[in-house]
């Protein structure tokens, strides 16, 4: 920005400061995001900041400990450092109550990856006011999960090249990520793109405002989700920030109107860049659709600004994105209407009427006997939602294939063989439905079942005018090939683990996916 006079790939749109009703409107869209609860209370604040003091503290300890069990002198021990980076949410200022705080460890060296699980996780299970400490090493991203003092706590760990970590260390050159082991770089990467888009937006606090509506607005809408094929959070930062670039003067009302407007209008596939793309110092892949045809099949690339430069929106499919910008025209012209004054906030933050939309919907049910199993099974499944729905795009006389951001989860006490196979196929009769744990207990034959269901809408193509006979449908063969895909995975069993694929009418469509009083009127005596 120093040479061009300002931050991003182009000039600014416009460098005007907001009028007075823009002014106007962003008083009252903060007002709105009060009222929606999106900010924690000062109590929650406090208590996060002796967290983070708690956690600054324990890595330096553990970083200590490890040093002199290598045979560092004291001195050398001291001198060790250790130092923790926040990101995600809390690092932007935009989390709310609940939300988690992402930390990342950096150690010197001599501390190992090893280190981190046998090391600091019992030293965090020993901390003051630590509960519910669960590490997993193996995952792509190795993580413990924890809760301080109520605060969720997630920890993630980066060894770096250097025999000590000082307290003024940043993060914020390349080098740092010569010679470092693939999950480290994958550890540091989170903190490092949410550090540059800090350093990107020309107001943080703007940004911040603004980024707490579109993550509100988005949640509502059900558009927020990495995996199903919609954006997760940075992706959905990455835009707001670039268009802060866009508005360098502009506040937050002003911001959102421009959003909106601004990706209804965007030329997909032309990617969202906070910076130009940087080449750097490993032999890693940047994101580059010239090269790849793998990054040329992004619909709404959306890059990450620190190196390695990365596409946050892999997932994204026809479906989705039609979707996608079908909620910014509705936000657009929402936002129109707050501006004149023929609106209000609270109507942008309305939830969203999937379970209303469509005359046909497929449930994908993945079931178990096993808790531990199901979150497995379950999220296996789900992961691979997206695969099902770019299969059915492919279908004839299917427009769309909207894919829901959320299972819903549930356990079943069966009493027979016959009702565990009904459970699994989605067959919940109110008689199992009502069913406690304690009804089962101790029953000969009985047994809990664990199930999640995935939900996709069906848009189909209106009937042609003067076509001779009823519309079909044929989903069999990407239903089949799904079926065939989950049960590839390396630990799936046939004989514990359920998956069923099938269609329902609205009316067919459960209870549990609707708030009480929901239900549209005609439906819910259907099924009395
Ligand atoms: P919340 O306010 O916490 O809901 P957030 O944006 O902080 O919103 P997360 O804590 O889920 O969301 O994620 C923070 C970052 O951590 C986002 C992403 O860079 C990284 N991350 C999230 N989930 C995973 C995962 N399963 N594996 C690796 N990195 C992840
Ligand atoms: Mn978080
Ligand atoms: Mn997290």
């Amino acid at each position: 920005s120093s040479d061009t006079g300002y931050l991003g790939v182009t000039p600014p749109i416009a460098t005007t400061e907001s009028n007075e009703r823009e002014k106007e409107v962003t008083v009252s869209l903060m007002e709105e995001l009060r009222r929606q609860n999106t900010f924690e209370s000062e109590q929650e604040a406090r208590t996060r900041e002796i967290v983070l003091g708690r956690v600054a503290a324990l890595v330096k300890r553990f970083v200590r400990t490890v040093s002199l069990s290598r045979g560092l002198s004291e001195a050398a021990a001291n001198a060790a450092g250790g130092k923790i980076f926040t990101f995600g949410s809390y690092r932007l200022g935009v989390h709310g109550p609940g939300s988690d705080i992402d930390t990342l460890c950096v150690v010197p060296k001599h501390v190992s990856r090893e280190d981190f699980f046998e090391v600091f996780e019992p030293m965090l299970r020993e901390a003051e006011g630590a509960m519910e400490v669960s590490g997993v090493p193996e995952a792509y991203v190795p993580i413990i999960k924890s809760k301080i003092s109520g605060i969720p706590v997630d920890f993630l760990m980066a060894r770096l090249a250097l025999s000590s970590i000082p307290d003024d260390l940043s993060l914020q050159d390349d080098n740092l990520l010569r010679n470092l082991d693939d999950r480290c770089i994958r550890s540091l990467n989170g903190s490092r793109v949410t550090d540059e888009m800090l350093r990107l937006v020309p107001n943080v606090e703007v940004f911040r405002d603004s980024l707490r509506c579109i993550k509100l607005w988005a949640q509502r809408r059900a558009i927020y989700s990495n995996v199903n094929g919609f954006l997760g959070g940075v992706a959905w930062s990455m835009l707001v920030a670039r268009i802060c670039q866009l508005y360098p003067n502009a506040i937050a009302g002003a911001i959102v109107s421009r959003f909106f407007i601004i990706m209804y209008q965007w030329s997909w596939p032309q990617p969202v860049l906070l910076k130009q793309i940087e080449e750097g110092p490993l032999q890693v892949r940047v994101w580059n659709p010239k090269l790849y045809p793998a990054d040329r099949s992004h619909r709404m690339p959306i890059i990450t600004p620190a190196y390695p430069a990365m596409c946050s929106t892999h997932n994204v499919t026809a479906s989705t994105q039609m979707i996608m910008t079908e909620e910014f025209k509705k936000g657009a012209d929402i936002v129109d209407k707050v501006i004149v004054g023929s609106a209000q906030w609270s109507e942008l933050f309305e939830k969203h009427d999937f379970f209303h939309k469509y005359r046909y919907y497929l449930q994908v049910i993945a079931s178990t006997g096993n808790p531990e199993l199901q979150m497995k099974w379950s999220g296996t499944v789900e992961s691979k939602i997206r695969q099902l729905v770019m299969k059915l795009e492919y279908v004839d006389s299917l427009m769309l294939a909207h894919p829901f951001v959320k299972g819903f989860d549930q356990t079943s006490y069966c009493v027979s063989e016959e009702e565990v196979r009904a459970v699994a196929q989605g067959e919940i009769s109110d008689a199992i439905a009502n069913r406690k744990k304690e009804d089962i207990e101790g029953k000969e034959g009985a047994s809990s079942v664990f199930s999640s269901t995935f939900y996709i809408g069906l848009a189909i193509e209106p009937k042609q005018p003067g076509a001779i006979g009823p519309r079909r449908l044929d989903i069999s063969y990407p239903t089949m090939e799904f079926t065939k895909m989950v049960k590839m995975w390396e630990t799936f069993n046939e004989a514990t683990m359920g998956i069923v694929v099938r269609h329902i009418k609205s009316s067919g469509l459960p209870d549990n996916v609707f708030d009480v009083g929901e239900r549209p009127a005609k439906l819910a005596q259907k099924r009395v």
